[in-house]
């Protein structure tokens, strides 16, 4: 057992049974000239918690845990898209439109892809959409086992894998696998079939990180505690357009003795595995 010396109260979890949930880090939020500095944001707050989200990633690999990443993404015919939801934001630039990276938030483009440094390594991921298999081409010894195992059609990533390249000493770091779970809302638990990805591998903690706090990652820890999950959001790991916003969503998350979940920076999650 782990113990985490986070706000509210030390936040206790077993590693086989938590996964590490990377919410939207997808260049159209991130990357300067994407979908998010188009509607007028500055997106280097987000930009900055980049090298903080890749030292969790590295924790949760080398702890074995599981990993998920989410991207908002829609079907190129928008037929997940609620029309209130395509109405809001900038008229000029909506969801499914031509934007600098390609469609805005329909899955494929290259702006909805999750950015290079963080995407899954090479092997990690088990599965595409569906119960196809594989997305990479040479899976790692784990990930072929983890294969072979009787999972319910795992989501993954698009039709084009964005497997990175790695040496072989980071082969053996590699936990059990990565799912990529494409949500058409701002929860990751909502239209998609994450919960019962979780429930098959007995998944009963969460540590979010992502962007944005208050948005997408906000949405999905509160869907997590509606669904009986322990989540912590490691707060360094997040981050908002809005300064004000993040850190309203963190204390809001955790006042009321930890209404929502836990909070911890980084650094004191690294340290509990010491
Ligand atoms: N991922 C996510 O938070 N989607 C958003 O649209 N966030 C905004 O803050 N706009």
């Amino acid at each position: 057992m782990i113990t985490v010396d986070a706000v509210p109260y030390p936040y206790q979890f077993d590693r086989h049974h938590t996964a590490l949930m990377v919410i939207d880090m997808q260049r159209d939020f991130i990357e300067a000239g994407g979908f998010g500095s188009m509607l007028g944001n500055d997106v280097r707050p987000l930009a900055r918690i980049v090298p903080t989200v890749a030292q969790l990633l590295t924790l949760a690999r080398a702890q074995r845990m599981w990993v998920v990443h989410t991207r908002e993404s829609h079907l190129p015919d928008l037929s997940d898209c609620p029309p209130a939801k395509r109405r809001r934001g900038n008229p000029a630039l909506a969801i499914g439109d031509a934007g600098p990276m390609g469609r805005i938030l329909v899955r494929g483009a290259p702006g909805n892809q999750i950015l290079p440094l963080l995407a899954p390594l090479d092997g990690e991921l088990v599965s595409r959409h569906g119960s196809d298999v594989v997305g990479c081409a040479q899976p790692s010894e784990r990930s072929a086992r983890r294969i072979a195992q009787p999972i319910p059609s795992v989501l993954a990533s698009d039709a084009t894998p964005r497997c990175a390249s790695m040496a072989s000493a980071d082969r053996q770091m590699i936990g059990d696998a990565t799912l990529v779970i494409d949500k058409p809302g701002k929860g990751a638990f909502h239209a998609t079939d994450l919960h019962a990805q979780l429930q098959a591998r007995g998944i009963t903690h969460l540590l979010f990180a992502g962007v944005t706090t208050e948005v997408c990652v906000q949405t999905s820890m509160r869907e997590a505690n509606d669904r009986g999950y322990e989540s912590l959001i490691v707060e360094d790991a997040c981050a908002s357009y809005f300064r004000a916003f993040h850190l309203a969503t963190l204390a809001m998350l955790t006042a009321q003795g930890g209404i929502i979940g836990w909070k911890a920076p980084l650094a004191l999650l690294q340290a509990a595995f010491k």
